[in-house]
């Protein structure tokens, strides 16, 4: 069937979670709907804020500028619009953006029939977001430990933060959550490579089948996953990826507040009772 033919048939009332008929329609290529327009207002307004917040500053320079929060002294409480009220406003609109993004992917997946995977899987990204500037605050007693909204900032913020955990790579769930992100990668390039080598053969010659695809993995390792199994595997490995990632900042302060390496302690003294525990490793020829 034809993309716009087919478009013709889904694209018909119904399906709204909410507000009925209001907002049921397209613009160009968009489904609006009601989640369209706060996605919008939502988007329109904390951006307009950071441009505000912008100006405020000493440089225009897209990589200085920053959106701060709030001084520890405000605790859990509203700061002054300059003093991080600005990155709490921001903050709920970040939150109200990503949520009705969310919803009308779901009202799309309603009107389409399909299932809601796309959403679910958004929900985690948005999940990761929520731990890192509302969970993780709230459990610590201060906005001032979310992150600032800006290029160097917020890279300055994780530097930081990881050093305040000693060697943040001694974190047991960082160590789960890169590792699921690097198998994430190799499903991903074996999938984009196996599904190239058969659909893309080259000018001239006739595209492979799918049976050549789970003959390559059988020929190769003696398994196949198959043509489902790879897809979900991949979603599997991206969500299990960004929940630990979620979990590994999460546990830092509000469950561990020594440094990582500290954890392992019962692992050396395992290895070697009474003994001190080794030197870190200082870098080469050290
Ligand atoms: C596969 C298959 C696909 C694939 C890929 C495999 C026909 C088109 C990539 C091979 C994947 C395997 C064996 C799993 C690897 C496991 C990990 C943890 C990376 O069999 O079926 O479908 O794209």
């Amino acid at each position: 069937m034809a993309l716009l033919s087919f478009e013709r048939k889904y694209r018909v009332r119904g399906g709204t979670l909410i507000g009925g008929d209001l907002f049921d329609f397209w613009v160009g290529p968009f489904y609006v709907g009601f989640f369209g327009v706060t996605t919008i207002l939502f988007a329109t307004l904390g951006t307009a804020l950071i441009v505000y917040g912008a100006a405020l500053q000493h440089t225009a320079n897209p990589f200085f500028v920053t959106i701060n929060p709030p001084d520890v002294s405000y605790g859990l409480h509203f700061a002054p619009i300059k003093a991080g009220g600005l990155w709490q406003i921001v903050t709920i609109c970040a939150l109200g953006a990503f949520v009705s993004w969310a919803l009308r992917e779901v009202e799309i997946c309603r009107k389409l029939g399909i299932g809601y995977h796309v959403p679910f899987a958004f929900s985690f990204a948005i999940f990761a977001y929520f731990t890192l500037v509302v969970i993780r605050p709230v459990l610590l007693g201060a906005w001032a430990y979310g992150f600032p909204y800006g290029i160097f900032s917020h890279l300055d913020w994780v530097s930081t933060t990881g050093y305040e955990f000693g060697n943040f790579h001694y974190n047991p769930a960082h160590m789960v959550a890169i590792t699921f992100f690097f198998t994430t990668c190799f499903a991903l390039a074996l999938h984009g490579g196996l599904i190239l080598s058969a659909s893309n053969p080259g000018k001239g010659k006739v595209m492979k089948t799918g049976e050549h695809e789970d003959t390559f993995f059988r020929d190769l390792i003696g398994y196949s996953i198959g043509p489902l199994g790879i897809h979900r595997l991949g979603l599997f490995l991206a969500l299990t990826a960004v929940s630990f990632s979620a979990l590994c900042i999460v546990l830092s302060g509000p469950y561990w507040a020594q440094s990582w390496d500290q954890w392992w302690l019962p692992l050396w003294q395992l290895a070697d009772p009474g003994g001190s525990t080794p030197p870190p490793y200082a870098g080469p020829g050290q």
